[in-house]
């Protein structure tokens, strides 16, 4: 299949190019380099020392043995979306270009304003192509969202639509999204202007609502450094487990928010292109908006941390868990079940050994210790839900 990843030069969107290819799928991607940008705004870099996008087209082209198309450009502006879609005329379009921080978006008003503005608009520059642009109407939209959409309901989650019976008649309607973030807000209002595209004009469409995903590397990556993913550890662009590895390996102590009994979907980088690859290879039906909720296993972040601690000290790690103060607002302790069976009926192989994933990391960030050394003063947050600013504070150690 002809592959076209919006996003292309970020953690998801750059693997997903490799493990594309080594399936024999033909790819292009374009991007603007913005999460490089954004990492650069908190005061951080990616741990691992990631190459420029031409260095890594080289490395590519040597090892995939097939031209990658790229196209630099910005996803807000139409033509230049419709420019790269008549060229490349995909057959399936991957769309990770969109702002993926929580905290980020919670800053200040620029920044809720240019999180809403930059992921809504390029869904709809998509969509509008995707209607627009001559072959395209056809294209399989992969559409990433996120699990946060829901929020954290006192019920079951089911995917993405329920059956409801109300005054004597029933319906199957879009189960209740209460996301937690002007971010997360943003994909709320992604999902429903994509599942109205479909609606209006018989495009198709899998929106996947992804669990928080941790991990350094996957196979593809053929052991060369150019081809690496990038790592981010700070507070607004690092993911829970990915930061504790990171803190671990540097005798910093893991950093809960509040009493850590958060609970969320969490999977592997490998697992999350095992399932992306999985709804590309099996679109839906021409007119259809599906949902998948993507998630290998729903876990508390204490659990984790945990977790990361009894591997971390096999390696000889002398890792603490300590709690904070929550910079965020958020429920610190619910009910949490969702459903994740649609991939599982496509032939997701969940990586179960979640432990086996964190020596993995845990052994490869130890290589780059001086570098997260060097950006010791990223690990404690300071974005206040409450709009102000301030480093949050210790309250105990576990
Ligand atoms: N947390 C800690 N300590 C940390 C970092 C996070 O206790 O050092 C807690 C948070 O308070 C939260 C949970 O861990 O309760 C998850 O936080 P996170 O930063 O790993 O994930 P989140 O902000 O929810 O966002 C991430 C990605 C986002 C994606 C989302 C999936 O950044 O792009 O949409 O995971 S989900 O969480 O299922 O909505």
């Amino acid at each position: 299949m002809r592959i076209f990843i919006a996003g292309i030069d970020g953690y998801l969107g750059w693997p997903l190019a490799l493990y594309l290819s080594q399936r024999g799928h033909v790819v292009a991607g374009a991007d603007l380099f913005l999460r490089r940008q954004w990492v650069a705004e908190m005061g951080s870099a990616s741990i691992t020392p990631i190459v420029s996008m031409a260095d890594r087209l080289l490395a590519f082209a040597e090892h995939y043995r097939q031209p990658l198309a790229f196209y630099e450009g910005d996803l807000r502006d139409y033509a230049f979306v419709e420019q790269a879609l008549r060229e490349f005329q995909p057959d399936a379009i991957v769309h990770l270009g969109e702002m993926p921080s929580a905290p980020y978006s919670m800053l200040d008003v620029q920044h809720a304003v240019f999180t809403q503005t930059n992921n809504l608009v390029s869904t709809l520059n998509l969509l509008f192509a995707m209607r627009d642009v001559p072959g395209c109407r056809d294209t399989h939209l992969v559409k990433l969202g996120t699990m946060g959409e829901y929020g954290t309901p006192n019920v079951d989650i089911p995917e993405g639509f329920f059956e409801i019976e109300y005054r004597g008649r029933k319906d199957t309607l879009p189960f209740p999204r209460q996301a937690g973030s002007w971010y997360h807000w943003s994909k709320v209002h992604d999902s429903n202007n994509v599942m109205f595209a479909c609606r209006m004009w018989g495009l198709r469409s899998t929106d996947i609502m992804q669990g928080v995903v941790f991990g350094t590397r996957i196979d593809e990556m053929n052991g060369d450094p150019r081809l690496l993913t990038r790592f981010d550890i700070d507070q607004s662009f690092g993911t829970a487990i990915n930061r504790f590895c990171a803190q671990a390996v540097i005798d910093h102590p893991l950093t809960l928010y509040g009493k850590g009994h958060q609970q969320r979907g969490f999977l592997p980088l490998r697992d999350s292109m095992q399932c992306l690859t999985l709804a590309i290879e099996n679109p839906p039906p021409t007119g259809d908006y599906r949902v998948f909720n993507q998630f290998e296993e729903v876990y508390g972040v204490t659990e984790l941390a945990h977790k990361v601690q009894k591997v971390g000290r096999e390696l000889g790690l002398a890792v603490t868990v300590h709690n904070l103060e929550n910079p965020r607002i958020e429920k610190e302790e619910h009910y949490y079940q969702p459903d994740h069976q649609r991939l599982l009926d496509l032939g997701y192989q969940p990586t179960h050994d979640i432990e086996s994933e964190m020596r993995i990391m845990l052994v490869d960030l130890l290589a780059y210790r001086d570098r997260i050394e060097s950006l010791r003063d990223v690990l404690i947050p300071d974005i206040r839900w409450d709009g102000t600013r301030r480093k949050v504070g210790f309250i105990e150690s576990q």
